[in-house]
């Protein structure tokens, strides 16, 4: 029997992702029910996150803490708990879905003698095993060393303190830290060098593409909300769409002729976004999301079967906002009505503008509403020009 408080159980909807010749790592996923907003009590976005990053996970395990345990993060009689559920399981990693400070890691590993990791390092680890172009694994690493500085620095301070003592200077758990956050150090500012020699080249690719007269739309999104099932169908490309957090790393553009109009607009997929991004990641793929930045219509494309979908929708808004693209005109796309059994429809404003369309990617029902909605937002956006030259 499992004490009050604790609940627990055994995933019933697990699929291992993995390739069968792969080990399979069980991991426990744990959740503290801090009393905030959007708590997960299923931990079901941190089992994806697990399985897209290669673990299977093997329980749920969720409590309530009206805050958060200097040392542990949780008490340590729920340390034992989970210490306990872990060897009977077999378990290999233990994941936190929520932020633990660097002390909190390292007591918490030290108390269950297995492998601690939170949200944060699950999504930078994501990043790395995805990561296809040249400058998506740059921004990668860039990231994870940043995120590793920090830790590096706190994980050696028990070190740095034994080394002080009277008449010593240096020792070698000093001398250790300084080599690594050197190294560290100097990793960096190679990378961070690099990228600014990709990030000029992309420039200039940037400026030829774009014409004067150029629509560009971008496609934003959570992730996994069908972006690049709907891009795969706007432009018949085969860009990689899966049922995995984070399938779309780099930023790919297409050009789409709307037949509405006779012309043709940019289409461009991109990374989709997750509540609480590092915020190492998202500076680090400010880069990649300047197609994003720059562009004319943001179709926000939701999870319209996702019950969380506007907790998603605002999350998506606030990194918007972060990047510097709040102000571009949106257009929400409800995605997968197929599995709300909604029939396809557009919404106008008072204005008569399309503010919302309800569409299957995968089914193409409503694609035309979408298609229409492109139309009249190009369509909108010339005569604001023509109007502003007569001026
Ligand atoms: N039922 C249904 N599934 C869909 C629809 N559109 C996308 N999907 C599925 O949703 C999953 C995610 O689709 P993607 O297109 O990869 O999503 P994404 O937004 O590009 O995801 P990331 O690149 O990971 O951010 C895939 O398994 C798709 O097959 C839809 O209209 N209906
Ligand atoms: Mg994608």
């Amino acid at each position: 029997m499992f004490p009050v408080g604790l609940s627990i159980s055994q995933s019933p909807r697990v699929t291992n992702l993995q390739q069968p010749e792969r080990p399979i790592t069980p991991a426990l996923l744990v959740g503290v029910d801090l009393g905030l907003p959007f708590f997960d009590t299923e931990l079901e976005e941190l089992g994806l996150l697990a399985q897209t990053a290669g673990l299977t996970p093997v329980a749920r395990l969720t409590c309530k803490r009206k805050a958060p345990d200097a040392a542990l993060f949780i008490g340590s009689g729920k340390a034992d708990e989970i210490k306990q559920l872990a060897i009977q399981l077999g378990v290999q990693e233990i994941l936190f879905d929520q932020s633990l400070s660097p002390a909190q890691q390292r007591n918490l590993e030290r108390h269950l003698e297995l492998p601690v990791n939170d949200r944060t390092l699950l999504i930078l680890q994501i990043f790395a095993q995805r990561a296809r172009s040249h400058e998506g694994k740059l921004q990668v690493e860039l990231a994870r060393l940043q995120y590793l500085s920090t830790r590096l620095v706190r994980r050696w301070s028990h070190l740095e303190r034994q080394s002080g003592g009277i008449g010593m200077r240096g020792g070698p758990g000093e001398s250790q830290i300084e080599l690594d956050r050197r190294m560290i150090g100097d990793s960096i500012k190679r990378i961070k060098e690099r990228l600014v020699k990709v990030k000029r080249q992309r420039t200039t690719q940037r400026r030829q593409r774009s014409r004067r007269d150029a629509f560009n739309i971008s496609l934003v999104g959570y992730t996994n909300a069908g972006k690049s099932t709907l891009f795969n169908a706007l432009v018949k490309a085969r860009v990689y769409a899966a049922d995995q957090l984070f399938a779309t790393l780099d930023t790919t553009t297409r050009q789409l002729y709307l037949g509405e109009l006779g012309r043709v607009v940019s289409l461009s997929d991109t990374v989709g976004f997750i509540r609480h991004l590092p915020h190492s990641l998202i500076a680090a793929f400010r880069s990649t999301l300047e197609e994003t930045m720059q562009a004319d219509l943001l179709l926000h494309v939701v999870d319209a079967s996702n019950a969380n979908r506007d907790d998603q929708i605002a999350e998506v808004n606030k990194v918007l906002e972060e990047i510097g693209a709040a102000d571009i005109p949106q257009v929400l796309v409800f995605n997968k009505i197929d599995l709300q059994d909604i029939p396809p429809s557009v919404q106008r404003d008072d204005y008569g503008k399309i503010t919302r369309v309800f569409l299957s990617a995968k089914s193409d029902a409503g694609l035309d509403g979408l298609r229409l909605a492109l139309a009249e937002a190009k369509g909108a956006r010339q005569a604001h020009e023509a109007i502003g030259q007569t001026d």
